[in-house]
């Protein structure tokens, strides 16, 4: 397995409550990095591009108003497998279905307020480090 980068967000229901430590040590214990961080509050602008994916779906304005209720810490995470690895260290979406143990099973208020983004592909993690963050920015 490759060294590989990940993009995570720490989304504004955990960062309100206080959790980014909690959540970083979870990350840490599992062997991926905390390579770049930090504290943003997102334009209404940058939290629509950053989930144009989603913009046909019904929750998509929802999704935006909760994104820029308050802040966020934006990351780039390392490690062996690091992309596929931050989806399984954050649980699935619904932190109903959430296996136990994952982030947003500890921590995920509702499907919407779940605590943390990951990347869903190393193609995505590229485009979403870069919309983030300078290469500067990135201390390995
Ligand atoms: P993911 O974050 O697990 O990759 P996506 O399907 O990419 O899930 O959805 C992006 C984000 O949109 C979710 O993390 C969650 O905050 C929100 N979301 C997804 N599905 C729903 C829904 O059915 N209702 C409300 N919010 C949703
Ligand atoms: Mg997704």
């Amino acid at each position: 397995m490759a060294i590989e980068r990940t993009f995570s967000i720490i989304k504004p229901d955990a960062t309100r409550r206080n959790l980014t430590g909690r959540i970083n040590a979870i990350f840490e214990e599992n062997g991926l990095r905390i390579v770049a961080q930090k504290r943003i509050w997102m334009s209404r602008a940058q939290a629509k591009e950053f989930y144009k994916v989603h913009k046909d779906r019904p929750f998509y304005n929802d999704l935006v108003d909760f994104m820029v209720s308050g802040p966020v810490v934006v990351q780039v995470l390392e490690g062996e497998n690091a992309v596929a690895k931050n989806r399984e260290l954050m649980g699935a979406t619904n932190p109903a279905n959430a296996a136990p143990g994952t982030i947003r099973k500890l921590f995920a208020e509702s499907i919407e307020a779940n605590s943390v983004h990951g990347s869903d592909s190393p193609e995505n993690a590229a485009i979403e480090i870069a919309y983030f963050f300078a290469g500067c920015e990135i201390v390995g």
